[in-house]
């Protein structure tokens, strides 16, 4: 049995539980909507599941859950600086992005910095609201350590994520958002949950063996995605919003915590460029440019990354949110509690 719930419903429901567990409104509220927004748009990894670690990360006081977030200027320099002071990214991000815009569209590049948040979200909705300004955007942030670097049998490196997005006048952006192991690490997770194997390649157990058990998953390694590429890619984030920032990387994060029950606290970069600033002088408008790729792109019979998921938003907007029994279930228990 599946059961239907509204947008509206379940933003009020999920926000209702932070609230319950003492969440002031101003963290609860931009942390429901991404979470509601990963289930509205068929992206469960990151959707109501992630509640429970939500909570358990609030019971642990690994995070404040009334967290006034400050945004620093630094001067006219291109370099906001937003402290989240131990609450979570997503109210330090909405803190810092008017900001991040104003100086992209100025400067053509400015970047966020975000240091000492909780970060267990997905990252389009960050990209998406930069190119709703029409600024292209690349954010990403490290994890904990889970996965291991090609070559290794051991987890060192963060599944950490890595989005883009393109603005496209009328349209949805272009908008790509991936772990770079080969799958997030709350894909493990539900394929546990639904007593499912995962695919081959994707693990291996503590003894460095490949795996298709999700349980030996979690407790050995996952791997990188494309091999040596991915590896060197989510090291780079390491780099850079880690230790470039100056915020944990993961493996201090795993060491910080003890654990890969609770939110991943560490730092979080956005950079916002605007291609109109980028492009000036040069022959040809980079929007008309961009769309003539992305149209060569689809003539091949491709799709554009994010297609599936503004097809699952439209829908979900039209006909409610789809929650099986047992998601329905723990939602209730969540409210009751
Ligand atoms: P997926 O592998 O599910 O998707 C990756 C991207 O590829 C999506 O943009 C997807 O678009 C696109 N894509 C998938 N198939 C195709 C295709 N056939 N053609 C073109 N594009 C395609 O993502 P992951 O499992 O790696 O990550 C899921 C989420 O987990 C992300 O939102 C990420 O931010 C989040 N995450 C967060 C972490 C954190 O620490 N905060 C850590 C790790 C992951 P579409 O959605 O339309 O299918
Ligand atoms: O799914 O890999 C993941 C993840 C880690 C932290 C938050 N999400």
């Amino acid at each position: 049995m599946t059961h239907a719930i509204s947008v509206e419903d379940l933003s009020r429901q999920v926000e209702q539980i932070f609230l319950a567990a003492g969440m002031s409104l101003g963290q609860a509220a931009p942390l429901a909507r991404v979470i509601v927004a990963g289930e509205r748009d068929g992206c469960k990894s990151h959707g109501i599941y992630r509640i429970e670690g939500v909570l358990r990360t609030l019971e642990a006081g690994k995070v404040r859950g009334d967290a006034d977030p400050v945004a620093h200027p630094a001067g006219n320099g291109a370099i906001v600086r937003v402290d989240a002071r131990g609450g979570f990214s997503n109210a330090a991000f909405d803190r810092g992005l008017p900001l991040l815009v104003e100086r992209a569209a100025e400067l053509g590049l400015a970047a966020m910095v975000v240091n000492d948040c909780t970060h267990f979200a997905a990252l389009w909705p960050e990209v998406e609201a930069l190119t709703e300004h029409g600024l292209a955007a690349l954010v990403m942030c490290p994890s904990y350590a889970t996965v291991a670097p090609a070559g290794g049998n051991r987890p060192l490196l963060g599944t950490n994520p890595m989005a883009f997005g393109w603005p496209r006048p009328g349209r949805h952006p272009y908008v790509f958002d991936f772990a770079t192991s080969v799958a997030a690490r709350g894909e493990i997770e539900l394929h546990r949950r639904a007593g499912k194997p995962l695919p081959e390649g994707w693990a291996m157990d503590e003894a460095g063996r490949p795996t298709t058990d999700p349980q030996a998953a979690l407790a050995g390694a996952m791997m990188p995605f494309g091999g040596h590429k991915g590896s060197a890619i989510g090291t780079m984030i390491e780099l850079l919003a880690g230790i470039m920032i100056g915020d944990l990387t993961s493996p201090e994060v795993l060491d910080y915590l003890g654990t890969t029950a609770l939110a991943p606290f560490h730092g979080e970069l956005i950079l916002a460029l605007s291609p109109d600033q980028f492009a000036a002088g040069r022959p040809g408008n980079p929007f008309a440019r961009a769309e003539r790729l992305f149209q060569a792109i689809q003539g091949q019979g491709a799709r554009l990354p994010s297609q599936r998921r503004f097809a699952a938003r439209d829908k979900a907007n039209a006909d409610g949110i789809v929650l099986s029994d047992a998601e329905s279930a723990q939602l209730d228990h969540l409210m009751a509690r």
